[in-house]
């Protein structure tokens, strides 16, 4: 069958993502990951999930199994208000809704607001999976390069003025403000406000995505840019990935409005609605103060990953090298010489048993080639100096 001649072109636009794609050789035997962005499983409250489930089938088997609102449960969308009330988010009930994962709300965003050759301004780096979701999308994606204060908005304002002139058509700025995915860093306060006035400026969209924001291992606690937000052009995400459990698929969204209905409705045909059962889940969670007990275990875990990481970096890895320091999050970024391509360096590193996700995979203008991205969080503490061993090694013959 000629499938190929079947395809919509929506279709032929989609990628598949490298991060996907690695999972399969980081569960090899014997392969350190340092590839796929995983929370630790040991960060898994198991024994207290168990728990919440049988008493959430006791009590509320008939709710926990049904069907439920596209929205998501109202109480745990309630539930939800009053915790980003918390952030600084000032949400009513009707700003806010449930979606599989924060990867779902990214592909509502494609297909509601992308039309083939919109302009979506993007950090360099920035998340894979974001640029997927656009892609597919026909996302015409434009980088705007980080310093360590995160994305440059001087130059994003040059960029949105350049591309106007241009008469190119632009909706929306993508951003991680807080330990960003890949590259570590935090958008400074100062960039927090200016970014909105921006939008407001150009009348675009931000699209704020806050997976790490809770996982703060050091410094002051940032306002989100959402909490700047008075006219409704940022749309916030946050996801039960990366503080609860991944395999909840459990995340949400805080828009104006008229953006979350139009997202709501899209989100119909997509999957009806999020699943009941883990709504349950989390919103007892929250209620009854487990995360607030939990989250410092994490952080706590995911520091001294950080510093072991650090640590191992100073003693293994040759002169040349470059590497961001992360206030918290999952992920550090590595800068190579110019000339090593982690593309190529890459078979080694297999060789090796060791695995990153090459840096080209999160620039949209094909720069990048020289650096990589390293979880911490995944590995145990023993394999992960271990595994900077293995890195340094494959380095080293490359210089
Ligand atoms: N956005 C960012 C920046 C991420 O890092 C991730 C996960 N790595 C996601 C979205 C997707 O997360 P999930 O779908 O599990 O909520
Ligand atoms: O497993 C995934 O795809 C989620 C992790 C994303 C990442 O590694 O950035």
């Amino acid at each position: 069958m000629d499938t190929e001649r079947l395809y919509s072109d929506r279709a032929r636009k989609m990628r598949s993502s490298e991060i996907r794609e690695l999972l399969e050789l980081s569960q090899r035997p014997g392969v350190i990951s340092f590839a796929g962005g995983l929370p630790n499983p040991n960060a898994f409250p198991v024994e207290e999930i168990r728990e919440i489930v049988n008493r959430i089938l006791d009590e509320e088997g008939g709710k926990a199994l049904q069907y439920g609102p596209t929205a998501g449960l109202k109480e745990f969308r309630e539930e939800l208000v009053r915790y980003v009330g918390r952030e600084g988010i000032k949400a009513k009930l009707e700003n806010v809704f449930v979606t599989v994962g924060s990867q779902q709300a990214l592909d509502l965003i494609g297909r509601v607001f992308i039309n083939e050759g919109d302009v979506i301004l993007v950090g360099l780096p920035t998340y894979l999976g974001a640029i997927n979701a656009f892609l597919a999308y026909g996302a015409n994606l434009v980088g705007v390069p980080l310093d360590e204060n995160g994305m440059r908005v001087d130059l994003l304002e040059e960029k949105i003025k350049e591309l106007r002139q241009k008469g190119e058509s632009i909706k929306l700025i993508y951003t991680v403000p807080t330990f960003q995915n890949p590259a570590g860093v935090e958008l400074s306060n100062d960039r927090r406000k200016r970014i909105v006035e921006i939008a407001e400026k150009y009348d675009l969209l931000i699209v704020e995505d806050e997976p790490y924001h809770a996982l703060r291992f050091e410094g002051e606690s940032l306002p989100s840019i959402k909490s700047y937000d008075k006219s409704g052009h940022v749309i916030y995400m946050a996801t039960f990935s990366k503080i609860l459990a991944p395999g909840f698929r459990l995340a949400y969204v805080v828009a104006s409005e008229e953006i979350a209905r139009k997202m709501i409705i899209a989100k119909q045909s997509v999957d009806l609605c999020t699943p009941t059962f883990t709504q349950l889940i989390a919103h007892y969670y929250i209620r009854n103060g487990y995360m607030e007990k939990h989250i410092p275990k994490i952080i706590e875990m995911y520091k001294r990953k950080r510093d072991i990481m650090l640590e191992a970096m100073e003693k293994y890895f040759p002169d040349g090298c470059k590497w961001t320091k992360p206030r918290g999050g999952m992920f550090l970024w590595v800068e190579l010489p110019k000339h090593i391509s982690t593309i190529e360096m890459f078979q080694d590193a297999v060789k090796e048993k060791v695995a990153y996700v090459h840096g080209k995979a999160f620039h949209v203008d094909g720069s990048g080639e020289n650096t990589m991205r390293l979880n911490f969080t995944n590995p145990s503490d023993e394999l992960i100096e271990e595994g900077i061993r293995r890195l340094a090694k494959v380095i080293k013959e490359r210089m």
